[in-house]
């Protein structure tokens, strides 16, 4: 960098200004930082401080969200959640009355023994997903995301059968590279929305991932109507249009590539869950030279969850922040929250059941923060003189890039960074 205009050579100073108040003040809190903020060192330095800090963190969402809570993303006129009961029973939208069908693609022909269909009486129904679930069902923690929203819509413990055992029901012996599925759509078809998983994701795991699940239970209770019940397909790693809701047909194809409804809206469809920090919120009003707490969400996709870090800036230094170097330096570790005293979500007795993968059998988790999950973190911030300022968060996952690398495309789920503007003093 040559040359600088007055503004940014200013701009420069206070940077290093505020660097420094800002390294003086994590060294009070201490080598640890502020780990565990019960007993941060800051509490014997001021305790009027350590409360706000208490206060945002006590204010923090659960982990868990309650299935109605969640944010719905239901195409169909009507969408099928909203039928009553009885039409409901009579398309095979309640437990007494759904059938999955199993079925060869007419087009892209799998070989299948036994297919199981509707017309043969072979479909698989409510109680034979549940003799299967006696000794085959599994749990495990999953935040739901839509590649295209940037938030999470909710973040569950989800149950059920793996997909792979009722396609093996079917007796598949070749011809068969792709599976694609679809739920209710009120016998439309301009209303369909599809899916569609390379047959080995449901046949094997990769190392360290759930199987793909055909899900009956959220939070412990059975799966709403708005949250895709009876059934629906959940897939671990992926955001939420390949987790098909009012599931009623798996067909088994030798299509070589994916055919998902999604493709039409330019969207990637092999993109699995991301690693990001967002949604800023600052207190109303924060008062010059006065520490101020910062609290929100992250998520640990496939490549895990390392750091949350938060940067600020002068409003006038965006531009400086844009070049790069200097704005680097700039970042600060958040503390990432250790898991809660409460799930919340509505699972019943606040205990997690065993055996949930992720967790020990009495309940706690045996890594935090957990993958394809949320997180939580906090951090208090150093004073600041009156002024505008411009907050970010990112996140650094496991193999150490930051977000919004290594995949910033936004068709590939969200991963921007997000900032907002704030203002200290009056
Ligand atoms: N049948 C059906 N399944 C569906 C959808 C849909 O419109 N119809 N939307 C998908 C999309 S794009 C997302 S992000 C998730 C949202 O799940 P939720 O409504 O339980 O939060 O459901 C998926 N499953
Ligand atoms: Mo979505």
């Amino acid at each position: 960098m040559s040359q600088h205009s007055s503004t940014s050579e200013s701009g420069r100073h206070f940077l290093q200004q505020h660097q420094t108040l800002t390294r003086r003040y994590f060294l009070q809190l201490g080598a640890a930082g502020a780990t565990a903020f019960s007993c941060s060192p800051l509490s014997a330095v001021d305790p009027e401080r350590e409360k706000s800090l208490q206060q945002a963190i006590a204010e923090i969402e659960s982990w868990l969200t309650s299935p109605a809570d969640f944010r719905d993303v239901s195409r169909g006129k009507p969408v099928p959640h909203s039928l009553s009961e009885e039409i409901r029973k009579e398309v095979g939208l309640t437990r007494d009355s759904w059938k999955l069908e199993v079925i060869s693609d007419p087009e892209h022909p799998a070989r299948l023994r036994s297919p199981l269909t509707k017309e043969e009486g072979t479909a698989l129904d409510f109680s034979g997903l549940m003799k299967l679930a006696e000794t085959r069902s599994v749990r495990f923690p999953k935040v739901m995301t839509c590649l295209n929203i940037g938030c999470p819509l909710g973040m569950g413990i989800w149950e059920g059968v793996p997909l792979r055992d009722v396609v093996w029901q079917s007796k598949p012996v070749k011809d068969l590279r792709r599976v694609f599925y679809y739920g209710f759509h009120n016998h439309d078809e301009k209303q369909m929305f599809r899916s569609s998983l390379p047959v080995g994701r449901i046949l094997e795991d990769p190392f360290d991932l759930p199987p793909v699940i055909l899900c009956y239970k959220l939070n412990g209770q059975w799966l709403s109507p708005e949250r895709g019940g009876p059934v629906r397909m959940v897939v671990p790693e992926a955001y939420g249009f390949k987790s098909i809701k009012w599931l009623t047909t798996v067909v088994l194809s030798n299509l070589a590539t994916a055919n998902d409804t999604y493709e039409k809206g330019n969207n990637d469809l092999d993109s699995p869950l991301k690693t990001f920090a967002a949604t800023l919120s600052v207190p109303e009003t924060i008062r010059p030279e006065t520490p101020f707490a910062v609290t929100e969400y992250a998520q640990a996709g496939i490549s895990g969850l390392q750091k949350v870090q938060v940067q600020i800036l002068p409003r006038d230094e965006q531009q400086l922040s844009e070049e790069g170097d200097a704005s680097e330096a700039m970042w600060r570790d958040a503390e990432i929250l250790p898991p809660p005293a409460e799930w919340g979500g509505g699972l019943p007795g606040n205990v997690i059941p065993a055996p949930t993968l992720g967790f020990t059998a009495s309940g706690q988790p045996k890594t935090w923060p957990l993958l394809l999950s949320k997180a939580h973190w906090a951090i208090l911030l150093p004073g600041l003189p009156a002024g505008q300022y411009i907050l970010r968060s990112r996140t650094i996952d496991k193999n150490g890039a930051a977000q919004p690398m290594p995949r910033p495309f936004q068709k590939s789920g969200h991963a921007a960074i997000e900032q907002i503007d704030f203002r200290v003093g009056s």
